[in-house]
Protein backbone atom coordinates (compact mmCIF):
# COMPACT_ATOMS: atom_id res chain seq x y z
CA UNK A 1 0.00 0.00 0.00
CA UNK A 2 1.05 3.64 -0.23
CA UNK A 3 0.83 6.49 1.87
CA UNK A 4 1.40 9.86 2.15
CA UNK A 5 1.78 12.50 4.95
CA UNK A 6 2.53 15.87 5.99
CA UNK A 7 4.63 16.94 9.02
CA UNK A 8 5.49 21.02 10.45
CA UNK A 9 9.19 21.11 11.65
CA UNK A 10 9.16 22.54 15.17
CA UNK A 11 11.15 25.06 16.95
CA UNK A 12 11.97 24.07 20.97
CA UNK A 13 11.96 26.68 23.41
CA UNK A 14 13.21 25.13 25.73
CA UNK A 15 15.97 22.62 23.54
CA UNK A 16 16.95 18.99 23.44
CA UNK A 17 20.66 18.85 24.12
CA UNK A 18 22.49 15.67 24.83
CA UNK A 19 21.29 11.74 25.00
CA UNK A 20 21.55 9.53 28.00
CA UNK A 21 21.34 6.81 25.34
CA UNK A 22 22.04 6.93 21.58
CA UNK A 23 20.37 4.08 20.02
CA UNK A 24 17.30 4.98 20.97
CA UNK A 25 17.40 8.75 21.14
CA UNK A 26 16.99 8.99 24.69
CA UNK A 27 17.40 12.15 25.99
CA UNK A 28 18.79 13.61 29.31
CA UNK A 29 16.10 16.78 29.83
CA UNK A 30 12.84 17.06 28.65
CA UNK A 31 12.08 19.90 25.37
CA UNK A 32 9.69 22.47 24.66
CA UNK A 33 8.74 23.43 20.87
CA UNK A 34 6.03 25.22 19.02
CA UNK A 35 5.28 23.66 15.89
CA UNK A 36 5.71 25.73 12.74
CA UNK A 37 3.06 25.81 9.38
CA UNK A 38 5.80 27.34 7.57
CA UNK A 39 8.20 24.76 7.43
CA UNK A 40 6.33 21.16 5.96
CA UNK A 41 7.54 18.15 4.68
CA UNK A 42 5.27 16.18 2.75
CA UNK A 43 6.33 12.45 2.10
CA UNK A 44 4.73 9.14 -0.19
CA UNK A 45 6.34 5.92 0.96
CA UNK A 46 5.45 2.60 -0.61
CA UNK A 47 7.03 -1.12 0.04
CA UNK A 48 7.16 -3.64 -2.32
CA UNK A 49 8.93 -7.01 -2.33
CA UNK A 50 10.61 -6.08 -5.54
CA UNK A 51 13.08 -3.52 -4.32
CA UNK A 52 15.98 -5.01 -3.50
CA UNK A 53 16.86 -1.56 -1.16
CA UNK A 54 15.11 1.03 0.15
CA UNK A 55 15.15 4.24 -2.50
CA UNK A 56 14.54 7.79 -0.95
CA UNK A 57 14.39 10.97 -2.69
CA UNK A 58 14.47 14.20 -0.68
CA UNK A 59 13.49 17.30 -3.07
CA UNK A 60 14.38 15.53 -6.03
CA UNK A 61 17.77 14.02 -5.03
CA UNK A 62 18.58 10.64 -4.74
CA UNK A 63 19.79 10.03 -0.83
CA UNK A 64 22.55 8.00 -0.32
CA UNK A 65 25.70 7.22 1.94
CA UNK A 66 25.46 7.62 5.62
CA UNK A 67 21.97 9.59 5.44
CA UNK A 68 20.46 6.57 3.57
CA UNK A 69 21.88 4.23 5.86
CA UNK A 70 20.28 5.96 8.63
CA UNK A 71 16.18 6.19 6.94
CA UNK A 72 16.73 2.36 6.47
CA UNK A 73 17.75 1.87 10.06
CA UNK A 74 14.38 3.74 10.50
CA UNK A 75 12.36 2.29 8.12
CA UNK A 76 13.79 -1.46 9.68
CA UNK A 77 11.71 -0.27 12.70
CA UNK A 78 8.94 -0.46 11.29
CA UNK A 79 9.67 -3.16 8.71
CA UNK A 80 10.09 -5.31 12.64
CA UNK A 81 6.86 -4.23 13.61
CA UNK A 82 4.79 -5.01 10.87
CA UNK A 83 6.91 -8.08 10.03
CA UNK A 84 7.80 -7.64 6.23
CA UNK A 85 11.02 -7.46 4.50
CA UNK A 86 9.99 -5.70 1.70
CA UNK A 87 12.20 -2.34 0.59
CA UNK A 88 10.58 0.53 0.69
CA UNK A 89 10.82 3.80 -1.99
CA UNK A 90 10.23 7.20 -0.13
CA UNK A 91 9.75 10.50 -1.79
CA UNK A 92 9.64 13.69 0.19
CA UNK A 93 9.41 17.39 -0.18
CA UNK A 94 10.52 20.34 1.98
CA UNK A 95 8.19 23.52 1.29
CA UNK A 96 11.69 25.31 2.51
CA UNK A 97 15.45 24.73 1.58
CA UNK A 98 16.62 21.59 2.11
CA UNK A 99 20.26 23.61 2.75
CA UNK A 100 18.70 26.29 5.32
CA UNK A 101 19.59 24.45 8.23
CA UNK A 102 15.80 24.72 9.46
CA UNK A 103 15.59 21.24 11.46
CA UNK A 104 14.08 19.40 8.41
CA UNK A 105 15.00 16.23 9.88
CA UNK A 106 12.25 16.54 12.45
CA UNK A 107 9.10 17.44 9.63
CA UNK A 108 10.78 14.84 7.72
CA UNK A 109 11.02 11.61 10.14
CA UNK A 110 7.65 12.36 11.30
CA UNK A 111 6.26 12.17 8.21
CA UNK A 112 8.14 9.53 7.54
CA UNK A 113 6.65 7.56 10.45
CA UNK A 114 2.85 8.41 9.76
CA UNK A 115 3.79 7.67 5.52
CA UNK A 116 5.60 4.58 6.14
CA UNK A 117 3.50 3.26 9.37
CA UNK A 118 0.39 3.72 7.47
CA UNK A 119 1.90 2.18 4.19
CA UNK A 120 3.06 -1.15 5.98
CA UNK A 121 -0.14 -1.24 7.81
CA UNK A 122 0.07 -0.43 10.97
CA UNK A 123 -2.49 1.63 12.34
CA UNK A 124 -0.19 3.98 15.03
CA UNK A 125 -1.95 6.58 17.41
CA UNK A 126 -0.26 9.74 18.11
CA UNK A 127 1.65 8.82 21.20
CA UNK A 128 2.75 5.35 18.79
CA UNK A 129 3.92 7.40 16.25
CA UNK A 130 6.02 10.16 18.36
CA UNK A 131 7.63 6.97 20.27
CA UNK A 132 8.48 5.86 16.49
CA UNK A 133 10.03 9.52 15.45
CA UNK A 134 12.01 9.74 17.91
CA UNK A 135 13.69 6.89 16.71
CA UNK A 136 14.72 8.47 13.65
CA UNK A 137 15.90 11.81 15.01
CA UNK A 138 14.76 13.20 18.93
CA UNK A 139 13.15 16.34 17.90
CA UNK A 140 10.78 14.07 15.07
CA UNK A 141 8.76 12.90 18.53
CA UNK A 142 7.99 16.85 18.60
CA UNK A 143 6.19 17.05 15.32
CA UNK A 144 3.31 14.97 15.22
CA UNK A 145 1.49 17.27 17.46
CA UNK A 146 0.83 20.66 16.74
CA UNK A 147 0.54 23.69 18.71
CA UNK A 148 2.43 23.69 21.61
CA UNK A 149 4.54 20.34 22.23
CA UNK A 150 6.31 19.10 25.17
CA UNK A 151 8.89 16.09 25.09
CA UNK A 152 9.00 14.14 28.05
CA UNK A 153 12.73 12.58 28.77
CA UNK A 154 10.74 9.63 30.33
CA UNK A 155 12.48 7.62 32.76
CA UNK A 156 12.81 4.00 31.40
CA UNK A 157 15.56 2.18 29.77
CA UNK A 158 13.39 0.93 26.97
CA UNK A 159 12.24 4.05 26.08
CA UNK A 160 8.70 3.40 26.31
CA UNK A 161 8.06 6.98 28.74
CA UNK A 162 10.23 8.96 26.72
CA UNK A 163 7.82 10.76 23.43
CA UNK A 164 5.60 14.10 22.76
CA UNK A 165 2.79 15.13 24.52
CA UNK A 166 0.39 18.29 23.27
CA UNK A 167 0.44 21.27 25.75
CA UNK A 168 -1.43 23.25 24.08
CA UNK A 169 -3.51 23.33 20.20
CA UNK A 170 -2.13 25.98 17.41
CA UNK A 171 -5.40 27.80 18.49
CA UNK A 172 -4.70 28.23 21.92
CA UNK A 173 -2.08 31.05 21.01
CA UNK A 174 -2.56 31.54 16.77
CA UNK A 175 -1.11 35.56 17.60
CA UNK A 176 2.31 34.11 18.32
CA UNK A 177 5.19 34.20 15.58
CA UNK A 178 8.20 32.73 14.67
CA UNK A 179 10.67 34.25 11.82
CA UNK A 180 13.26 32.37 11.01
CA UNK A 181 16.59 34.63 10.01
CA UNK A 182 18.52 32.71 6.91
CA UNK A 183 21.98 34.02 7.38
CA UNK A 184 24.24 31.26 5.44
CA UNK A 185 23.59 28.41 3.45
CA UNK A 186 26.51 26.47 4.06
CA UNK A 187 26.32 22.92 5.48
CA UNK A 188 27.50 23.45 9.16
CA UNK A 189 30.95 21.23 9.69
CA UNK A 190 29.14 19.54 13.15
CA UNK A 191 25.81 18.08 12.59
CA UNK A 192 23.79 18.30 15.80
CA UNK A 193 24.12 14.82 16.59
CA UNK A 194 28.09 14.55 17.15
CA UNK A 195 28.14 18.38 19.21
CA UNK A 196 25.64 16.92 21.37
CA UNK A 197 27.42 13.51 21.91
CA UNK A 198 30.91 15.92 22.48
CA UNK A 199 28.53 18.45 24.84
CA UNK A 200 27.45 15.89 27.11
CA UNK A 201 31.44 14.29 27.07
CA UNK A 202 33.58 17.64 27.12
CA UNK A 203 31.97 20.86 28.59
CA UNK A 204 32.50 21.07 32.22
CA UNK A 205 28.93 23.31 32.25
CA UNK A 206 26.76 20.45 30.67
CA UNK A 207 26.32 19.57 34.78
CA UNK A 208 25.05 23.12 35.23
CA UNK A 209 22.68 22.39 32.03
CA UNK A 210 20.82 19.56 33.09
CA UNK A 211 20.56 21.33 36.92
CA UNK A 212 18.64 24.11 35.74
CA UNK A 213 16.81 22.66 32.95
CA UNK A 214 13.70 21.67 35.05
CA UNK A 215 13.16 24.90 36.10
CA UNK A 216 13.19 26.07 32.40
CA UNK A 217 10.32 23.29 31.67
CA UNK A 218 8.06 24.68 34.39
CA UNK A 219 8.25 28.35 33.74
CA UNK A 220 7.82 27.77 29.71
CA UNK A 221 4.61 24.84 30.29
CA UNK A 222 3.15 28.15 32.96
CA UNK A 223 4.55 31.03 30.36
CA UNK A 224 2.74 28.99 27.36
CA UNK A 225 -1.16 27.86 29.60
CA UNK A 226 -1.08 31.72 30.28
CA UNK A 227 -0.36 33.29 27.37
CA UNK A 228 2.88 35.57 28.75
CA UNK A 229 5.03 36.17 26.21
CA UNK A 230 7.47 38.49 27.90
CA UNK A 231 8.08 35.01 29.92
CA UNK A 232 8.05 32.74 27.12
CA UNK A 233 10.34 34.80 25.59
CA UNK A 234 13.00 35.24 28.61
CA UNK A 235 13.27 31.62 29.39
CA UNK A 236 12.86 30.70 25.53
CA UNK A 237 16.49 33.26 25.20
CA UNK A 238 18.18 32.13 27.94
CA UNK A 239 17.80 28.62 27.64
CA UNK A 240 19.25 29.07 24.18
CA UNK A 241 22.19 31.19 25.09
CA UNK A 242 22.82 28.36 28.19
CA UNK A 243 22.86 25.75 25.52
CA UNK A 244 25.15 27.87 22.67
CA UNK A 245 27.36 28.21 26.44
CA UNK A 246 27.22 24.32 26.88
CA UNK A 247 28.57 23.96 22.75
CA UNK A 248 31.74 26.77 23.11
CA UNK A 249 32.80 25.32 26.24
CA UNK A 250 33.18 21.43 23.99
CA UNK A 251 37.04 20.15 23.32
CA UNK A 252 37.27 20.96 20.24
CA UNK A 253 35.44 24.08 20.78
CA UNK A 254 31.77 24.64 18.27
CA UNK A 255 31.16 28.06 17.70
CA UNK A 256 27.45 27.53 15.59
CA UNK A 257 26.91 31.32 15.08
CA UNK A 258 28.33 33.44 12.07
CA UNK A 259 29.15 37.22 11.94
CA UNK A 260 25.45 37.32 11.00
CA UNK A 261 24.01 35.40 13.48
CA UNK A 262 25.65 37.54 16.42
CA UNK A 263 24.42 41.07 15.02
CA UNK A 264 20.71 39.73 14.97
CA UNK A 265 21.16 38.61 18.60
CA UNK A 266 22.28 42.43 19.12
CA UNK A 267 19.69 43.81 16.96
CA UNK A 268 17.30 41.79 18.62
CA UNK A 269 18.35 42.98 22.30
CA UNK A 270 18.39 46.38 20.72
CA UNK A 271 14.77 46.77 19.54
CA UNK A 272 13.93 45.19 22.98
CA UNK A 273 15.30 48.05 24.89
CA UNK A 274 13.49 50.11 21.81
CA UNK A 275 10.52 48.87 22.66
CA UNK A 276 9.67 46.45 20.27
CA UNK A 277 8.94 43.28 22.07
CA UNK A 278 10.86 40.09 20.34
CA UNK A 279 13.18 37.63 21.55
CA UNK A 280 15.78 34.98 19.94
CA UNK A 281 16.58 31.75 19.83
CA UNK A 282 18.68 29.64 17.62
CA UNK A 283 19.54 25.39 16.88
CA UNK A 284 22.68 23.92 15.90
CA UNK A 285 23.56 26.32 13.47
CA UNK A 286 23.81 30.21 12.27
CA UNK A 287 19.84 30.31 11.70
CA UNK A 288 18.08 32.90 13.82
CA UNK A 289 14.69 32.39 14.93
CA UNK A 290 13.00 35.86 16.39
CA UNK A 291 9.77 35.26 18.48
CA UNK A 292 6.69 38.07 18.19
CA UNK A 293 3.27 38.90 18.14
CA UNK A 294 1.52 39.36 14.96
CA UNK A 295 0.89 42.97 16.30
CA UNK A 296 4.26 43.13 15.98
CA UNK A 297 5.36 40.97 13.22
CA UNK A 298 5.33 43.54 10.13
CA UNK A 299 7.74 45.55 11.95
CA UNK A 300 10.17 42.33 13.19
CA UNK A 301 10.10 41.35 9.30
CA UNK A 302 11.10 45.17 8.01
CA UNK A 303 13.63 45.40 10.67
CA UNK A 304 15.40 41.83 9.77
CA UNK A 305 15.54 42.30 6.16
CA UNK A 306 16.67 45.88 6.46
CA UNK A 307 19.90 44.00 8.29
CA UNK A 308 20.99 42.75 4.52
CA UNK A 309 21.93 39.04 3.54
CA UNK A 310 19.26 37.80 5.41
CA UNK A 311 16.04 36.19 3.78
CA UNK A 312 12.86 35.20 6.14
CA UNK A 313 10.41 32.60 6.76
CA UNK A 314 7.46 33.32 9.15
CA UNK A 315 5.97 30.63 10.85
CA UNK A 316 2.76 30.58 12.95
CA UNK A 317 1.97 27.73 15.32
CA UNK A 318 1.41 24.70 13.29
CA UNK A 319 -1.15 21.43 13.47
CA UNK A 320 -0.55 17.80 13.72
CA UNK A 321 1.41 15.43 11.61
CA UNK A 322 -1.11 14.05 9.31
CA UNK A 323 -1.63 11.99 6.37
CA UNK A 324 -2.81 13.17 3.16
CA UNK A 325 -4.16 11.89 -0.32
CA UNK A 326 -2.03 13.58 -3.11
CA UNK A 327 0.97 11.06 -3.81
CA UNK A 328 4.26 12.06 -4.55
CA UNK A 329 4.70 9.02 -7.08
C1 LIG B 1 15.98 20.90 19.64
N1 LIG B 1 18.11 20.47 18.40
O1 LIG B 1 15.41 20.73 20.74
C2 LIG B 1 17.50 20.89 19.64
C3 LIG B 1 18.07 22.24 19.90
C4 LIG B 1 19.18 21.34 18.00
C5 LIG B 1 19.33 22.30 19.09
O2 LIG B 1 16.90 18.64 18.24
O3 LIG B 1 20.47 13.21 16.92
O4 LIG B 1 18.31 16.47 14.70
O5 LIG B 1 18.58 13.33 15.31
O6 LIG B 1 18.15 13.26 17.76
O7 LIG B 1 16.85 16.15 16.76
C6 LIG B 1 18.55 18.88 16.62
O8 LIG B 1 18.94 17.59 16.84
O9 LIG B 1 19.20 15.27 16.73
C7 LIG B 1 17.81 19.31 17.81
P1 LIG B 1 19.10 13.68 16.69
P2 LIG B 1 18.20 16.34 16.18
O10 LIG B 1 15.33 21.12 18.60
Amino acid sequence: MKASASANSNIALVKYWGKRDAKLFLPHNGSISITLDGLNTHTTCAFSDKLAGDKVDIDGKAVQGAELKQASAFLDIIRGMAKTKARARVVSKNNFPAAAGLASSASGFAALALAAGKAAGLNLDQKQLSLLARRGSGSACRSIYGGFVEWQKGSKSDGSDSHAIQLAKPTHWPEIRVIAAITSRQAKKIKSRAGMAQTVSTSPFYPAWKATVEQDLDGMRQAVMAKNFRMLGQIAEHNCLKMFGTMITTKPAILYWSPKSVEILHAVMGWREEGLECYFTCDAGPQVKVLCLARDEKETSQRLLALQDIEIIVSRPGGDAHTVSRHLF
